[in-house]
């Protein structure tokens, strides 16, 4: 019986993107476990990205950690659980409740955010509590709210498909939110809709755009003023919906009418041909049905909330808004992050969307929870949490499901703040660069045994439901939070008997003494019983009680401010936040790859998600590489006012001159120093507090490498001591790459060291006469390879690609391959299909260009020939540019 029939599949929802695609997952009698997409969820109807068709890669134990510690030693709950509510009691008993706080994240499910938010605001009497959301989604939160009165995503999914101009401001979609970017791309092949990106690096998304606006760093809202002004003067405001539904709308349009006279102006202010400005302003004044989707290029900004209002401006002069294919549309990042929005888990927010603004509000939620110490005021945002942390104000944090210490800006400074605090507790699934800072560290359910809701991008509720036991002592989120509050003598009110529980009350809050009043309304959720949880099916949100529920909101109707009309919000563009100067003359932009997650802890350890992008690397203009004595494939060293890292440059001229770009991901587990958090500027927003991790001023030099090397090893390894590092996870084991700048034979007798831990006997060991190059293996008793080292000059590496393959294949070796072993060259020809660009059939550039050459010119014959590109389509945008540089070649 094949492994198929024996389980049930499981209904739940991917645990990455805010997407929030539908998983059928199963784990079969051995253990394996299979995912694929859910063909009845309305958000992918079937389809996964690369990410989500390797979740079942993900599922294994390594690098989980499934005990609780304290001081880095295990110990059982109750010594955990005692502390830390001891510790939190104490600390709140001796310097008040915001001498404590929690920095939580879009990663926990809405049960848990709701009693994380409970325990705080209502119960310690704190505000501070805040989520990794701030340095995500705050911006939208708060624009959100200075135009509509509340933070309301107005449009659904389907409007990206009954659109006829899609413009993608700040958004990497096609690899962000891929299952969003192949809805656009499908609909725009059935009804001709044209698609507008507008971000400053040429991305995968505005590859297949109808026309990409590379403009300056920060300058959008310029853009956006420019074009509110355009429509304006062309008599294209909807008067009557102006005058019916909002107030405001003068004083925007003479100040957008005083920043951007003028098409050439606005050309001119953001780096951009007035002929491409003129003709965006055209399709979007002509186009009715229009969507305007944006993400961190505009919220992560030193100006992210007045972007948003730039941009819900213009939507709001043509009253496109709430309609069919119409309206501006934050797409969220975590899965989650529109649930942690309704608990309000933010600082400065209430729950289910009220305010510390309204006493009203304060007094409702203390009424409703029977709350003994309501916090009245907003607490610490997270750059200024952190800081407190450092200096000593805050003195018991908690921390849960992310990893600061890579992923906050001025991460230097963040590390020094979570060792100087007095007691750090962090609750992961795994050991992270955060968790080396824990007092006491409180082990996680993670995705595949957790329990709960969580709200995608367009306002729809879905289930994470769990499919395998909780290994070891894991507990869920939910179960912690509530265990340490009964320890701190708040049992009654977190005496739950599940999540299905929580959710009642969560669904009852966004009820209580609501008449319309605040849209957030799930009321109809209250009466769930627990069968009814068990089962829920996708829906949207506004669910109210008796009422009619709707998909979208704020269309031609009331808004939910005092007078019922939305606000026009006047903007004007302000210079970015730390100039470039003659010190630090480039400009850093940051962001994300295509198959990685954050921090990496999940996608980090799946080799065909690592193979794509394997080590950390910088993205530079040919002029900048040139003017800054780097070559493609140099080893370079980056550096800011706030910290410096290390990366492989790559020459590309997607980046624009002036302009560097490092991914997000490199954590300290993956690397020596290639962290962006570390180089990242804390400079905030000063509506929503969200940092600015889109511009920071950079110099770039060539680090001067004396030596290279590469081992290949089944071990996990942490090395130290070395200039460079990064490792790459593959089938069997893992490769590092080292460099350093000390004398080739320092290098190696540094290399050396990894197999003093081998018996000499099982060591194969090759060194040149010269003392420059050396290689070793280890063999098992079997006789097959366990590892490999090549030491070399820098770009004297022998190829690795036979070595890495006998990692995964564990067959024991021939006299041939021994040999072969040491000379670094393989026994036989092995066609190497080079990085990795379709992860889901495992097909390489060099495979890629063969096909090209044999004569693929679009990417059907691809497809038909390799398959490449025929699952996922997360890599269909870099298959044509290979194609089209082939056929660039071919021309010359
Ligand atoms: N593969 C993958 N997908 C993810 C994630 C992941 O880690 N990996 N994370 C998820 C999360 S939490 C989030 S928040 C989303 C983020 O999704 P996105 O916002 O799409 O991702 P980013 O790469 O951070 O940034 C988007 C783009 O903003 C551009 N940009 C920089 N400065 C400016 C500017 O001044 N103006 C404009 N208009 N654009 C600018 C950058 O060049 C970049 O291409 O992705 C989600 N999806
Ligand atoms: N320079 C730069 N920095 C950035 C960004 C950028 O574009 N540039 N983007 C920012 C954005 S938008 C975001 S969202 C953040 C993301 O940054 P982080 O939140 O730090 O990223 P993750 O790696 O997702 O961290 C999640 C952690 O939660 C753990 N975890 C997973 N599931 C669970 C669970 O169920 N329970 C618990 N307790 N733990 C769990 C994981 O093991 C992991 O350690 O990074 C931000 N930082
Ligand atoms: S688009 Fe990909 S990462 Fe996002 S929810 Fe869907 S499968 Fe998961
Ligand atoms: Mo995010």
């Amino acid at each position: 019986m094949s492994d198929a029939g024996q389980a049930p599949e499981v209904r739940t929802t991917c645990p990455y993107c805010g997407v929030g695609c539908g998983v059928l997952a199963r784990v079969a009698a051995s253990g394996k476990v299979s995912v694929r997409g859910d063909p009845d969820h309305p958000a992918n109807r079937g389809r996964l990205c690369s990410k989500g068709s390797a979740l079942a890669e993900t599922m294994g134990l390594d690098g989980r950690v499934l005990h609780p510690e304290i001081a880095g030693k295990r110990v059982d709950w109750d010594a955990a659980l005692d502390l830390v509510a001891r510790r939190f009691s104490e600390t709140v008993a001796a310097h008040g409740p915001d001498s404590v706080a929690f920095y939580i994240s879009g990663q926990l499910l809405t049960e848990d955010y709701y009693v994380a938010n409970k325990l705080m605001k209502g119960f310690i009497g704190s505000g501070n509590i805040d989520t990794n959301s701030r340095l995500c989604m705050a911006s939208s939160v708060a624009g959100h709210r200075r135009a509509f009165g509340e933070d309301i995503v107005p449009g659904v999914y389907d409007d990206f498909e009954q659109a006829d101009l899609i413009v993608l401001v700040g958004s990497n979609t096609a690899w962000c939110h891929p299952i969003l970017y192949q809805r656009m791309l499908a609909a725009r092949k059935e009804r001709g809709s044209r698609l507008v990106v507008i971000d400053p690096r040429r991305t995968a998304t505005a590859q297949e755009g109808d026309l990409h606006l590379a403009l300056d760093p920060g300058s959008d809202v310029l853009l956006f003023n420019g074009l509110l002004a355009h429509l304006a003067r062309v008599g294209k405001v909807d008067e009557s919906y102006v005058a019916a539904s909002t107030s405001g709308f003068d004083s925007a349009v003479s100040l957008a009418l005083a920043d951007a006279p003028s098409v050439e102006r606005v050309a001119e202010g953001c780096g951009l041909a007035a002929a491409d400005v003129r003709l965006f302003f055209e399709l979007f004044a002509a186009t009715e049905r229009t969507v305007t989707v944006y993400s961190q290029g505009v919220n992560q900004s030193a100006h992210g909330t007045d972007k948003v209002n730039a941009i819900v401006n213009c939507h709001l002069a043509t009253g496109r808004i709430g309609m069919p294919g119409m309206g501006p549309f934050s797409v969220t990042g975590q899965p989650n992050a529109m649930g942690g929005r309704e608990v309000g888990g933010l600082a400065n927010q209430l729950a289910a969307h009220m305010s510390f603004e309204q006493a009203a509000d304060v007094d409702r939620v203390a009424r409703f929870w029977g709350a003994p110490n309501m916090a009245r005021k907003a607490g610490l945002k997270a750059v200024d949490l952190f800081q407190a942390a450092g200096d000593g104000r805050i003195k018991a944090l908690w921390i849960m499901g992310t990893n600061p210490a890579v992923s906050m800006p001025d991460a230097g400074r963040v590390r020094a703040a979570l060792k100087a605090c007095d007691f750090v507790v962090v609750s992961d699934v795994a050991r992270t660069d955060t968790t080396r800072y824990a007092d006491v560290f409180l082990p996680a359910a993670a995705w595949g045994e957790k329990d709960g809701m969580v709200t995608n991008s367009e306002r729809r509720l879905s289930r994470q439901r769990p499919f395998m036991a909780t290994p070891g002592e894991a507990r869920a989120d939910w179960r912690i939070i509530c265990d340490v509050a009964q320890r701190m003598g708040l049992g009654g009110a977190f005496d739950y008997a599940g999540p299905a529980a929580i959710f009642r009350e969560h669904a009852a809050l966004s009820a209580f003494e609501n008449d319309g009043e605040r849209l957030f309304d799930i009321g109809a959720l209250t009466t769930l019983d627990n069968e009814s949880y068990e089962t829920f099916e996708p829906r949207h949100w506004p669910a109210r009680a008796g009422g009619e529920s709707s998909d979208r909101l704020l269309g031609r109707g009331r808004f939910p401010t005092s007078d019922g009309r939305a606000r026009f919000v006047p903007v004007r563009q302000e210079g970015v936040a730390g100039a470039v100067d003659t010190a630090f003359p480039l400009a850093l932009n940051t962001g994300r790859l295509r198959d990685q997650w954050h921090t990496m802890t999940r996608t980090g350890r799946v080799p065909r998600l690592m193979a794509n992008a394997p080590e950390p690397v910088v993205d530079l203009h040919p002029r900048d590489a040139a003017a800054n004595g780097v070559k493609d494939g140099d080893l370079a060293h980056l550096s800011t006012r706030y910290g410096f890292a290390r990366a492989k440059v790559r020459v590309t001229d997607a980046q624009r001159p002036g302009q560097a770009f490092l991914p997000m991901h490199w954590s300290g587990h993956f690397a020596a120093n290639a962290g962006a958090g570390s180089l990242s500027s804390p400079i905030s927003d000063p509506f929503s507090g969200q940092p600015e991790l889109k511009h920071v001023p950079l110099r770039i030099r060539r680090e001067e490498m004396a030596w290279s090397g590469v081992l290949m090893t089944r071990r996990d390894l942490r090395p130290t001591g070395f200039v460079h590092w990064s490792r790459q996870k593959v089938e069997g084991g893992w490769v590092y790459e080292f460099g350093g700048t000390e004398t080739p034979d320092q290098g190696i007798l540094l290399c050396r060291k990894f197999f003093e831990a081998f018996d000499p006997g099982r060591m194969l060991e090759y060194r040149d006469r010269r003392g420059l190059a050396y290689r070793a293996a280890v063999v098992d008793e079997a006789g097959a390879m366990v590892e490999a080292l090549l030491v070399a000059a820098p770009g004297q590496l022998p190829a690795r690609d036979w070595l890495v393959s006998q990692l995964g294949s564990r067959a024991p070796l021939t006299l041939a391959e021994r040999q072969a072993l040491l000379s670094g060259r393989a026994p036989v020809a092995v066609p190497s299909a080079g990085r990795i660009v379709c992860s889901c059939f495992n097909v390489g550039v060099n495979q890629l260009a063969d096909a090209v050459a044999a004569g693929c010119r679009d990417l059907e014959a691809i497809g038909k020939t390799l398959n490449a590109g025929t699952n996922c389509g997360s890599c269909r945008s870099e298959i044509r540019t290979i194609i089209d540089a082939a056929h660039i070649q071919a021309a010359e």
